[in-house]
């Protein structure tokens, strides 16, 4: 069949719209009309060159939320006209990452996926016979798409697709890395730094567990209003301080129980772990930094009681909680319309990369 799909030619260059093919589901895949995709801040990373894995032609995308078309021979678990959310972290439940019950990692297609083919290594999407790469395993660029059975999570189907999509990174990173990774506790005190698409999530999940000063820490003046609206106590804008480590340990009598990095920048990723309390601090890595960046600190911070991690998808494993927090954001448990601050049609998602390089947009959500 063909679909419309914005294609990623190449590094650092617009999307440009096209009519591609797209190869119907083999065993285990199924066919879904995207409805609706958010615009996250990793797709930009991997158009802008900075990510190793980075593949082109591509059909970028990872933030969506659709319909099932058909399904391919052996799919036992989805059927026609089920809602679902892609997930780039699929759960097979089958995987020794998946037996372990340690992580969300699911590592049952982790190679091809990383090279933007289908488990079975090819491509599905193609263009004038030219094979157009898969991203993520979810491709949400385009508005349709073939994607294995592990990598969807069947949801409600009552849920407006053009707010839950973004269930399918941002708010699921944010919120999944305070409760699944973090485990932050009521009364503790929280550090978020990078106050956009991820980290408004953060804040928002520190509020709704407990956490007793909130401080945000953005370049952006304009982030502070928002994120006070989800729960922030305490903003610093790193131009306006000496020290973003000091003033942090000043305002939480000597550093923060958790702090989260949502940024992407090694100089923060360092600030954040620097300025956790001795002796127990946890660290939580989500920003994701460009090729051949590396981290460095003193490693006294860390024999003395601070802890680095690292969290993707918010350690959620998606089949199983991505329809959990669907049914919080019906329930009203979670606020996910305020964050998204502008609607695109498909033709029209360069301005999405526009508004986020701006600072303009928190999400902006394509719908088809
Ligand atoms: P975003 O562009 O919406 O937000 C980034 C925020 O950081 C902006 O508000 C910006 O003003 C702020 N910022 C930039 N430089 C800063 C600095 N030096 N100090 C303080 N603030 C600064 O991006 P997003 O969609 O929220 O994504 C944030 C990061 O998380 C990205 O690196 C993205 O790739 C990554 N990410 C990781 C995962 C994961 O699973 N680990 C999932 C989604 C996104
Ligand atoms: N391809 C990148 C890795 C980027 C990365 O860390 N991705 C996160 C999700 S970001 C979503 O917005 C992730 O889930 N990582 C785990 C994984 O297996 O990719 C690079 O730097 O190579
Ligand atoms: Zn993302």
């Amino acid at each position: 069949m063909k679909t419309k799909a914005a294609i990623a030619w190449k590094a650092g260059h617009p999307l440009t719209i096209e009519e591609v093919e797209l190869e119907g589901p083999k065993a285990g895949e199924v066919l879904v009309e995207v409805k609706a995709t958010g615009i996250c801040h990793t797709d930009y990373y991997t158009l802008s060159g900075a990510d190793p894995e980075g593949i082109f032609p591509a059909i970028l995308g990872h933030e969506g939320a659709g319909v099932v078309v058909d399904v391919g021979p052996g799919v036992t678990s989805l059927r026609k006209d089920d809602h679902v959310i892609p997930l780039y972290t699929p759960e097979c439940r089958q995987c020794k990452f998946c037996l372990s019950q340690k992580t969300n990692l699911c590592q049952a297609i982790r190679s091809t996926q990383g090279r933007g083919l289908m488990p079975d290594a090819t491509s599905r999407f193609s263009l004038d016979g030219q094979p157009i790469y898969h991203y993520m395993g979810t491709s949400t660029f385009s508005n349709y798409i073939v994607v294995p059975e592990i990598a969807l999570a069947k949801v409600r189907n009552d849920a407006p697709f053009d707010k839950i999509c973004y269930i399918g990174c941002g708010v699921t990173t944010g919120i999944g890395a305070v409760i699944f990774t973090a485990k932050v506790e009521a009364g503790a005190n929280v550090v978020v730094f990078g106050l956009g698409g991820i980290g408004l999530n953060v804040i928002q999940a520190a509020k709704m567990v407990g956490a007793d000063k909130i401080i945000g820490v953005d370049l952006n003046p304009e982030r502070e209003a928002m994120a006070r609206k989800f729960g922030m106590t305490h903003f610093i804008n790193p131009t306006k301080v000496e020290n973003v480590v000091d003033s942090i340990i000043g305002l939480t009598d000597g550093g923060a129980d958790y702090s989260f990095e949502c940024v992407g920048n090694v100089n923060t990723m360092r600030q954040a772990l620097e300025c956790c309390h001795k002796g127990w601090g946890q660290s939580i890595i989500i920003g994701v930094a460009a090729a051949g960046q590396e981290i460095s600190t003193r490693p006294f911070q860390l024999v003395t009681g601070r802890e680095w991690k690292g969290s993707a998808f918010g350690g959620a494993r998606g089949r199983t909680d991505v329809p959990k927090i669907v049914d919080w954001y019906m329930e009203n448990k979670i606020n996910i319309d305020d964050l998204i601050t502008h609607h695109l049609p498909l033709d029209r998602i360069n301005e999405g990369f526009d508004l986020m390089k701006s600072g303009e947009s928190i999400r902006s959500v394509v719908v088809y």
